[in-house]
């Protein structure tokens, strides 16, 4: 490509390392065009979309955009990490060497661009100037428009942002091709669809998707994966698809950052978002800082600091309401920008409807498209209950947007870290909160975290999808070092976090309806938990942590029924014990899993033994 020096100067890309990167994948991708792209290129870019028909419409500086139909979640099937090291192996990391299978996703990239343009979106993962910053940097090629519209809002994009690296050659490398979506043989024998990430070359291949964590590579690939991975090589920090939040108590001034992780859609953007219950207003304020993912490191004070390194929300649509989640409607209110997929649109009004966002969809269902583009009018009786959105929806706006970001997410000096919380859909057992203080115990907890995969009547009740620290689908390296790694980097600190586990998701075993009222009422919780840290409560100790009180818990304005209270501050021993098998067999899974991780799990087992000889 003749004038591609030209792009580049005209672009103001001076990192010589960046132009040999992308001039070496201009050639291989045989790309006809190059364009750089910065975040001030947005409402160009929005414009050409929206002229080209890729994007839709939908209200005042708002626009909606529709997948490919078999092209609507990530593919954990077809996710890869790969090094040039067998002994990186893992249960989760569907490891394969790099040797291997570079080639088949580099054969089917090779030539895919002929005749198109290649997007080139310098971005970071970071604000600028952090402690981490040098693990922040990264440039995706891409051959789609949309997915640099996302970028721009998940993460911060620009040239100035790379040209001036401590260490030039210091970026991560992430290759997206979109490729031919109705010919990849989703879900098939032969399917084409390679989400690679080869960990210790820095370098990202995905190809096959244009699709959230699949497309936007600064999001899970970069910031989970390969961050995991750099974090771990270099012993300095972990990366964990943890929320991040603030509680500042308006009466003493003082604020509290919890961060914790839930697996994928069980709340974390819910949670990081919440507004403090009604009652409650006056005297607590939740600052946001982010939903999805967090680095953690040691600061030289010896503290745990954390900092999201996105600059957006890509939220679930679904169930997002003026009730469960008010700031997310803020967030993409006319005027934000904010990105729709998936959801249901009215190709005449402009108009967008999720399921949850009102009881009932539109009465008049004129105009109205499914997220398949199917016009709802159509429908054969037999499809009218089918939803109108996909339920992996979702809408994509920047944190500047939403309404109770905190003040200084920005700060490249993270916040100071005060508990680490793990949770996730549990039907019983798992009570509301209860407290870890011991190291070893915390991570064993976050290591048997789990998710209902299905409901009961399926016949797996009590087998939960485990999902260590919520990182199953984003593993980089084996399990048993990430728990030494976990051991070693909050071990390092003076002041340590407190562990919790939370459960919004008990249910009564009759009816069916949760037993706590969830999303803005969990701040209760929190408060407790904050409490328990500095002292100010004791709690009641339990084989399994420690539970609140009833009567330390701020009920202040919730109605909640008695027995149903009652159930989620107690512990059903019997019920535990049968876990525990479970747990033991999970973690046998895991090579070279530190001793004290086993020490902490036969605690456990033993202090539930003793229980239940105590009051048979
Ligand atoms: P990813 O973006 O996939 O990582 O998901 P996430 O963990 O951020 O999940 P999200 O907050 O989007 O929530 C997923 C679903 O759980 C939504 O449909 C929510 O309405 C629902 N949900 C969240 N919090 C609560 C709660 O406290 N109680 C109940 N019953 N449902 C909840
Ligand atoms: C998740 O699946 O946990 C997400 C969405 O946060 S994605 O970016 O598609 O991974
Ligand atoms: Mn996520």
């Amino acid at each position: 490509m003749a004038d591609l020096d030209k792009s580049l100067d005209d672009a103001g890309l001076t990192n010589t390392s960046v132009r040999e990167y992308v001039r070496h994948w201009a050639d291989f991708l045989g790309a006809e065009r190059v364009e750089v792209v910065s975040a001030s290129d947005d409402a160009r870019l929005v414009e050409e979309s929206l002229a080209s028909g890729e994007i839709q419409p939908a209200g005042e500086g708002l626009y909606y955009s529709r997948s490919y139909a078999k092209d609507t979640a990530r593919s954990e099937e077809r996710t890869i990490v790969a090094t040039s090291r067998p002994q990186d192996e893992g249960v989760y990391n569907n490891w394969r060497h790099s040797d291997e299978i570079r080639p088949v996703v580099e054969g089917h990239m090779q030539g895919a661009l002929a005749g198109k343009t290649m997007y080139v979106i310098p971005y970071l993962m970071a604000p600028l100037g952090s402690p981490l910053e040098r693990f922040a940097a990264g440039v995706q090629l891409t051959d789609n428009r949309t997915v640099c519209l996302h970028m721009i809002r998940m993460a911060r994009v620009g040239v100035d942002l790379i040209n001036h690296l401590a260490d030039p050659e210091m970026f991560v490398r992430a290759v997206h091709v979109t490729g031919d979506l109705p010919n990849l043989g989703q879900g098939t024998p032969h399917d084409k669809r390679y989400f690679v990430t080869v960990a210790d070359e820095r370098t990202i291949l995905h190809f096959g998707s244009s699709y959230g964590g699949n497309a936007l590579l600064g999001k899970i690939a970069h910031g989970l994966r390969q961050a995991a991975y750099d974090g771990w090589a270099s012993r300095e920090f972990l990366g964990e698809q943890f929320m991040l939040l603030g509680i500042t108590d308006k009466e003493t001034g003082e604020t509290h950052h919890v961060c914790g992780g839930f697996p994928s859609a069980s709340g974390k953007t819910n949670l990081a978002m919440t507004l403090a219950p009604d009652a409650l207003g006056e005297r607590y304020h939740v600052s946001f800082y982010g939903d999805d993912i967090a680095w953690l490191w040691v600061g030289e004070d010896g503290c745990l600091y954390g900092l999201n390194p996105e600059n957006g929300v890509f939220g679930v649509a679904k169930d997002t309401n003026e009730k469960t989640n008010p700031t997310a409607l803020e967030a993409v209110a006319p005027g934000t920008g904010a990105l729709f997929t998936n959801i249901a649109y009215n190709e005449d009004t402009h108009e967008v409807w999720w399921e949850g966002r009102t009881p009932n969809p539109p009465e008049d269902v004129t105009g109205w498209r499914d997220w398949k583009g199917e016009l709802i009018a159509d429908r054969n009786p037999d499809e009218a209950g089918e939803p109108w959105a996909h339920p992996n929806s979702r809408f994509t706006t920047t944190l500047a947007n939403v309404p109770n970001v905190a003040e200084d997410f920005e700060d490249p000096k993270g916040v100071k870290i005060d508990a680490i919380i793990f949770g996730g859909r549990t039907r019983d057992r798992e009570p509301l909160v209860r407290a870890i203080t011991d190291l070893a115990e915390g991570v064993y907890d976050g290591l048997t975290l789990g998710a209902e995969a299905t409901f009961a009547a399926e016949g797996v009740e009590g087998k939960l999808r485990y999902d260590p620290m919520s990182m199953r689908p984003f593993m980089s390296y084996p399990e048993g070092a990430y728990a030494q790694h976990w051991l070693d980097i909050v071990g390092a600190t003076s002041d340590q976090p407190i562990f919790a586990h939370v459960n919004w998701f008990q249910r009564d075993p009759e009816d069916g309806h949760f037993l706590w009222p969830g999303y803005r009422e969990n701040l209760r919780a929190l408060l407790w938990l904050v409490q328990l840290k500095k002292g100010e409560v004791t709690g009641r100790q339990t084989p399994v942590g420690v539970v609140p009180l009833r009567e330390e818990l701020n009920l202040e304005g919730l109605q909640i029924d008695d027995g149903d209270l009652e159930t989620i501050l107690s512990i059903d021993v019997e019920r535990w014990r049968e876990e525990m098998d479970h747990r033991r067999e999970h973690l046998e899974q895991f090579a070279d899993l530190p001793e004290e991780i086993w020490a902490a799990h036969r605690r456990v087992a033993a202090a539930l033994d003793q229980e239940a000889t105590v009051t048979a």
